[in-house]
């Protein structure tokens, strides 16, 4: 395809003022009726009315009540030209749709018998002709009807003017949003749902209507996301001054759907999976999930919305800020919980580590492969590609940077003037920089580099130490790798946040060279060059240095740190995160070892100062459980993958299989102790310390199962059959998938009869399948499991949520199987995104990018993917999705 270029953006001659739509919603012909105000944009160059559309039948088009004259409208790649010459000009467009026939899930379509929208980025132009860009923001009324009896609930943007009966079983509604708002806001849903309602008060005393909307038979899986929606306008309120500015806001689930939920403004469409959950169908983890992405699609109310991009290579500008947002909030809410300040503290630190193993295990990969680019990207095919790990939650993570160096209030500042001036525009990451910059005095032009310079920095670390002196110096270095299309990298703007540990544990107040002490325990250091050093005086022993702590930058950290060093600090440093952090470079260190060693067919052992820092952290239960839990995790086999140059996931799956077998077989008295020490009492309620102890436990039941042990499988097979939430239930069955014990079967047989007729429970039973593999020597044919289960009746390709857990689990999830040595993963593969792409190139596209990696691999391991990418780059009518992932990999 031919790339789109950020520098090539020009505002369009006409712009849209208002727009009236009228839908006669029909499953098979939707008749769309659209009367636009179009108005002369006095910023750009003179041209025609340009509206884009795709795959739409153009029944009629009046401009100013009159058929067109000769030449007037043109019929472009992208849609219609028409030549005008006043300054406001009525269009009437009609325009028919088949939304039963849309399986892309992009504009107007069908699932279970309602009609759902889905307009980002590029939708509405498959639902009429529009100016279709996020620099159009226009005033929206919509009149929609259909059938009563199978659509009985109207819904649209904004607030409710009239319904009303119609003749023929029909009947309307009418809405109307206040706000200006670009056309990928815009949401329509007519189905066959109710609501869960509750009614708060804003900050300012005004009463407005929360509603999720669910299909009646969900309606006991809704109470958490209502509650979760109301600690998220109050959390807007208190931490932004931030309220929400409709009389009603609805969230509307649907189980067909390609992202995770949707920020139409007033009308939130959600993914099933992020609305319900209850104790008996949904995981501690799905419960976090539905609580973050109902606060990640409020928070876009005021940024995104309010506030939106003025084209979308400004992607970041309102993804990145919203992330970060939802991140904030959900460590508030985890925190909110505790006890003490330090409880606290550990609860911040386990959603940062969430975060951050994220971040490793997604966005690291894609930074290094033939996708990398910077968070604003210069370039795209197709937009929908762009919704990455990238964009999201490096995003996050440069803005989470600028709190960082200007601090809570002058962060607050800096959003409180960013909506001074540009509420109700379509905006640039520079602006919003701008504001953050002008409300806090700063030149933040070098950390503007974040946003144009793709790939992720190492930063490495030297410290000396001069014992005569007292004194210790920092030398911080970075380095960017090249990535495609950018081979030369320049320094950025990176704050590291630096401790300085004492022999006895404790941190030390940190006096720089030339400053009257006491110092703070933790600092920011900028480094803005190349290299820098920081000399630290009044010591009176080496210190051990704690760098990036909290994760301050999404950076690489090289630094040379002897073994027991790593323990030390798994043993004492104060911040939680660098503490989990110093483990999990053990651990990486250790498995990286393991791997060489399995290589090489050389015997595995684990050596025992790692088993003696690993076991301090299982038996310390002073210790909050869900930092625990962290704590004895193994970083991510993706994030591994990349660390082990070349990468091979056969030794690497070994080295995990080994080193999680001998710790369970090692610790086996001590994670049985614990296991049996945590059992949550009562009834299921979503509480963090709770929801800490069944990770803890489930944590063990894992090692101990690995171990292999009759006892731990009577333990997962009672703790499975007893138990009383899916928390315990799915961590169970987890642990029994990877044995051989016959348990196992009945185990999944259970499951699966038990949750029948429940589409989101039977999507864990599928992912949990495809990613599972054996701790023993058994070489299960996962891809032939994977086979079988894409016949269960259950299972459906064009259910995007059935794909992601099926297909996904095995090709993300599952790298050893995946590679398998015979390659017949990667035919599988090339197959399954063929098919899919034929549907809906979205999901076929996510699907396509396991294999962009693929040069990271062995020689042997390139040449056995390679045919698998061009089968599927020469396929006849391949999407520009998948022609964009697979055309890069191979170019
Ligand atoms: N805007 C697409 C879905 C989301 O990021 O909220
Ligand atoms: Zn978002």
């Amino acid at each position: 395809g031919t790339p789109i270029l950020r520098s090539a953006y020009q505002p369009l001659a006409y712009t849209v003022a208002t727009v009236d739509l009228d839908f006669h919603l029909d499953p098979k012909a939707t008749q769309v009726t659209s009367r636009l105000q179009c108005v002369r944009n006095e910023d750009a160059p003179a041209g025609p009315i340009v509206l884009f559309g795709d795959t739409l039948e153009l029944v009629s088009l009046t401009i100013d009540g009159a058929a067109p004259a000769d030449g007037q409208l043109r019929h472009t790649d992208s849609g219609l030209e028409i030549d005008v010459s006043a300054d406001s000009v009525a269009l009437e467009i009609v325009t028919r749709i088949d939304p039963s026939a849309n399986l892309t899930l992009s504009g107007l379509y069908q699932s279970r018998g309602g009609f759902f929208t889905q307009c980002e980025a590029e939708g509405f132009r498959r639902i009429t002709y529009f100016p279709d860009r996020p620099d159009v923001m226009a005033r929206f009324t919509v009149r929609l009807e259909a059938d009563a009896a199978t659509c009985p609930v109207l819904l649209s943007n904004g607030n409710l003017l009239e319904t009303g009966a119609l003749p023929n079983g029909r009947h309307f509604a009418r809405w109307e949003d206040p706000f200006l708002k670009p056309s990928y806001l815009f949401a329509l849903v007519a189905a066959d749902l109710k609501a869960l309602e509750r009614k708060v008060d804003t900050m300012s005393g005004r009463e407005v209507l929360l509603q999720v909307w669910v299909e009646a038979r969900d309606l006991d899986r809704v109470s958490h996301a209502m509650d979760s929606l109301v600690h998220s306008l109050r959390w807007d309120e208190e931490v932004f001054g931030l309220e929400l500015d409709l009389d009603r806001f609805m969230i509307v689930a649907v189980s067909d759907f390609n992202m995770g939920a949707m920020e139409n403004k007033g009308l939130n469409i959600f993914n099933t999976k992020y609305v319900l959950a209850n104790p008996d169908t949904g995981t501690d983890l799905d419960f976090e999930n539905v609580e973050s992405v109902v606060a990640h699609e409020y928070f876009h109310n005021w940024t995104g919305n309010r506030v939106t991009c003025r084209d979308w290579f400004q992607l970041t500008l309102k993804e990145g800020l919203t992330v970060f947002r939802d991140q904030q909030f959900t460590a508030d809410m985890m925190a909110r919980a505790s006890d003490s300040p330090a409880a606290a503290a550990s609860a911040r630190a386990v959603t940062r580590i969430a975060n951050v193993r994220g971040l490793r295990a997604g966005q690291f990969p894609e930074d290094a492969g033939p996708m990398a680019h910077p968070i604003r990207p210069d370039s795209y095919q197709e937009i929908n590609n762009f919704y990455t790990a990238t964009v999201y939650q490096k995003g996050a993570e440069v803005i989470r940077m600028l709190l960082t160096l200007l601090g809570r209030e002058g962060f607050r500042n800096g959003m409180d003037l960013y909506f001074s001036y540009h509420d109700g525009q379509a905006v640039t990451c520079d602006d919003f920089v701008g504001c953050m910059a002008e409300a806090n005095g700063v030149d933040l032009d070098l950390f503007m580099r974040w946003y144009s310079q793709a790939g992720t920095p190492h930063l490495k670390a030297e410290g000396a130490w001069d014992a005569a002196a007292g004194s210790y110096t920092l030398t911080l270095s970075q380095h960017t790798p090249p990535t495609a299309g950018q081979p030369d990298k320049l320094p950025l703007h990176i704050p590291v946040a630096v401790g300085l540990i004492g022999p006895d544990g404790a941190d030390l107040p940190l006096v720089l060279a030339g400053e009257a002490g006491p110092g703070d325990t933790t600092r920011v250091l900028e480094l803005k060059e190349a290299s820098r050093s920081w000399t630290f005086t009044g010591l009176s022993a080496e210190p051990v240095p704690s760098l990036l702590r909290g994760f301050s930058a999404p950076v690489i950290l090289d630094i040379a740190e002897s073994d027991e060093r790593l323990a030390f600090r798994m043993a004492f440093d104060a911040d939680p995160f660098n503490r989990w952090d110093a483990g999990q470079r053990y651990m990486e260190r250790v498995i990286l070892a393991l791997a060489a060693d399995a290589a090489a067919g050389r015997p595995l052992e684990v050596p025992q100062a790692f088993g003696h820092a690993f076991r301090a952290l299982l038996i310390d239960d002073s210790l909050d459980a869900a930092f625990v839990a962290e704590a004895l995790a193994l970083p991510s086999e993706a994030y591994l993958l990349d660390r082990l140059q070349p990468a091979d996931p056969a030794p690497l799956r070994a080295a995990l299989i080994h080193l999680t077998r001998a710790l369970g077989l090692a610790m086996k008295a001590d994670f049985l102790s614990r296991y049996l020490d945590l059992e949550v009492d009562g009834e299921y309620r979503y509480h963090p310390l709770d929801a800490g102890k069944r990770a803890l436990r489930n944590q063990c039941l894992r090692y101990l199962t690995a171990a292999g042990s009759a006892t731990a499988i009577d333990l997962a097979t009672k703790q499975f059959e007893h138990a009383g939430n899916m928390t315990e239930r799915y961590g169970a069955l987890a642990a029994l998938v990877q044995s051989d014990a016959p348990a196992r079967v009945g185990a999944l047989e259970a499951f699966h009869q038990r949750y029948m007729g429940d589409a989101l429970v039977l999507d864990k039973w599928f992912q949990l399948q495809a990613g599972a593999w054996r701790w023993s020597d058994a070489a299960p044919d996962t891809l032939a499991q994977v086979q079988a289960l894409m016949a269960n009746p259950a299972f459906s390709l064009s259910n995007p949520n059935k794909v992601y857990a099926l297909l996904g689990g095995y090709f993300k999830a599952n790298p050893a199987e995946f590679h398998r040595a015979d390659g017949a993963g990667y035919a599988f593969w090339a197959e399954q995104v063929i098919a899919l792409d034929r549907n809906n190139p979205q999901v076929a596209s996510r699907m396509a990018r396991a294999l962009e990696g693929w040069r990271k691999f062995t020689p042997e391991i390139q040449a056995r993917i390679r045919p698998a990418l061009e089968k599927v780059a020469a396929t006849e009518g391949i999407s520009p999705d998948v022609a964009e992932i697979v055309g890069k990999a191979l170019s």
